[in-house]
């Protein structure tokens, strides 16, 4: 059985190789244009800072350099239930460097679109092990947004050795610029 997160909470990850799951599901007709949610990865180093401008995974940067973060590909609908977009981690081939993987999602085109994560609904951030295909932990994002366009759903960090998942589920207005800069 999974165990299903709460916002703040955080769960040890004992698989070296999983796959983080991202779903969500849009009222299309209340903006009259498709509604394109984007996954994006940064992964960080002690100092809170991405690694380098290729450890920024999105869907023109599909892969870090070291193979251990790997986005398998940009969904344009949310249609249907289950993952969107999901990014595959294999915790055996990452940088020793790398402290935090930091999973955010982002609307694409939002602001011409006048679109937000007010009209974003059944989101969530999912762990499944690689080897057994089991789900680890799930968050749903139970937070009514409005105006956010940028929401951290959750992080990936190393305390000691040890690898966790912390259910975040922070928004903010802006896009990736403003993740960029926070990162840079
Ligand atoms: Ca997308
Ligand atoms: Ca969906």
């Amino acid at each position: 059985m999974a165990i299903n997160l709460q916002k703040g909470q955080r769960e040890n990850i004992n698989a070296p190789k999983f796959t983080i799951g991202l779903g969500w599901d849009t009222n299309e007709s209340s903006t009259g244009s498709d509604f394109d949610l984007d996954a994006s990865v940064f992964i960080l180093g002690d100092n809170k800072k991405i690694v380098s401008d290729s450890h920024f995974i999105f869907y023109n940067n599909l892969s870090s350099p070291d193979g251990a973060v790997v986005h398998t590909g940009d969904n344009l609908t949310g249609d249907g239930d289950g993952d969107d977009e999901q990014v595959k981690i294999d915790l055996t081939k990452i940088t020793p460097t790398v402290k935090e993987i930091c999973i955010v999602v982002t609307i694409h085109d939002s602001e011409a679109r006048k679109q937000n994560f007010g009209q974003v609904r059944n989101s969530f951030i999912r762990i499944v092990d690689d080897s057994n295909n089991t789900e680890i932990v799930k968050y749903e994002l139970e937070e009514d947004f409005s105006i956010e366009t940028a929401v951290e759903f959750g992080r990936i960090y190393n305390r000691e050795g040890q690898w966790k998942f912390e259910a975040v589920g922070m928004g903010q207005k802006g896009g990736l610029e403003e993740f960029l800069n926070k990162y840079n």
